[in-house]
């Protein structure tokens, strides 16, 4: 099988690539990035002698078609990934994600190619902290951000590409991942690697906001499980019910540093900060029989704040123009 994956240099991508190549042989891999800031040549440098590695744009119309024209499937990464940065520049989250994803979908129509394409649980907007609800695959679509509208944007598109012209497209949503090579300026790593250089952990507001957690490599298993068992047409929602609110993430990851419960600063809240995510998964797991492997948070934590602890040539670079990047957005300790 020849595989096309987007943003394979990105944290998810880059994972799956690794995971691909481990544990399928007949799998070869080729890799569209861009390399943004968040694209990873490191990432991808255990394997490089074994993929095809090409840089450009998913919005190039023309690179897009003639790769898809040589692929027997397409599993879609690429994408602007940070909320933050959508609030404050949202247009390459509406150029990626939106016409990079169009581009995708014209080139997988014209050769017939599978398609799968991963976004996020951030689509369905939130839920109330003592909601019993969780998200399900009937969910109406209501985003809150620049980042999370250009996702369920191109959700649509993929849907509308289905109906219309018959694409063979799944789609997967998907909860909050964690685990390697994911970059700093996302919340666990910017504590992990915060707390390494002795910064204390910046809490936005009173840190009540909930995710669900749910290791990497779960979610590359779970989308292996779609692009070999998935009805084409469908939707899986991926999780692992791994909620959380941020306050005790950043004690769990205070704890694992021998550091006090309270020792972070509660700094300046996201505008719009959604309150809540939860996924129920149970179609995923009733229909193709898929279950996560990481069933405790606190071991797959402890194993990322290890990686962290030993890939520090990997993530140091970014460290410190990431944090500039917060300071220069006016982020501001309101409570210590
Ligand atoms: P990431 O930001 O780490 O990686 C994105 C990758 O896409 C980078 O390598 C970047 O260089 C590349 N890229 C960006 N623009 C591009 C373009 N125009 N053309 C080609 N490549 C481009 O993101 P991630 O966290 O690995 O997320 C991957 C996918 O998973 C995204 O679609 C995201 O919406 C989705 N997702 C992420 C999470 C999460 O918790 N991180 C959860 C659910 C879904
Ligand atoms: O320093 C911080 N302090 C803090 O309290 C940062 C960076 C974040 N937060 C909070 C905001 C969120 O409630 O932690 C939570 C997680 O934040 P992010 O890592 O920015 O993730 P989130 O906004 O939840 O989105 C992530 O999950 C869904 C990914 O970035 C998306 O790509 C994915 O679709």
């Amino acid at each position: 099988m020849r595989l096309l994956v987007t943003g394979g240099a990105g944290f998810i991508g880059s994972n799956f690539v690794h995971q691909t190549l481990a544990s399928r042989p007949d799998v070869e891999v080729t890799v569209l990035d861009l390399f943004t800031y968040a694209g990873s040549r490191s990432a991808l440098a255990p394997v490089a002698d074994r993929i095809s590695i090409v840089e450009g744009d998913i919005a190039d119309r023309e690179l897009v078609d003639s790769l898809v024209s040589t692929s027997d499937a397409v599993v879609h990464f690429a994408a602007e990934s940070h909320n933050d940065n959508s609030l404050a520049e949202p247009w390459p989250f509406v150029h990626t994600n939106v016409v990079g994803t169009f581009s995708l979908l014209e080139a997988v129509r014209r050769h017939d190619v599978r398609y799968h394409h991963i976004s996020t649980d951030e689509v369905y907007g939130d839920l109330e902290l003592d909601d019993p609800a969780k998200f399900t695959e009937s969910t109406p679509y209501n985003p809150s951000s620049p980042y999370s509208s250009t996702k369920a944007s191109s959700d649509l598109l993929v849907r509308a590409w289905v109906r219309s012209f018959g694409v063979r497209a799944t789609i997967s949503n998907c909860s909050n991942n964690y685990g390697p090579y994911q970059h700093v300026e996302k919340f666990i790593p910017r504590q992990i690697t915060n707390l390494i250089d002795g910064i204390r952990p910046r809490l936005y507001g009173a840190g009540q906001n909930v995710r669900d957690w749910i290791h990497v490599w779960d979610h590359n298993d779970a989308v292996w499980t779609i692009l070999d068992r998935g009805e084409i047409g469908e939707t899986y929602l991926i999780g692992a019910n791994g909620e959380h609110d941020n306050r005790t993430v950043v004690q769990l990851i205070l704890q694992a540093f021998g550091r006090d419960a309270d020792d972070f600063d509660q700094v300046t809240d996201r505008p719009g900060h959604d309150l809540r995510y939860a996924i129920d998964s149970s179609r995923l797991r009733k229909e193709l029989g898929w279950a996560p492997k990481y069933e405790s948070f606190t071991d797959g934590l402890a194993s990322t704040i290890e990686w962290y602890r030993s890939h520090e040539d990997w993530w140091r670079h970014q460290k410190e123009r990431t944090e500039q990047g917060y300071r220069e957005r006016g982020e501001k300790t309101i409570a210590p």
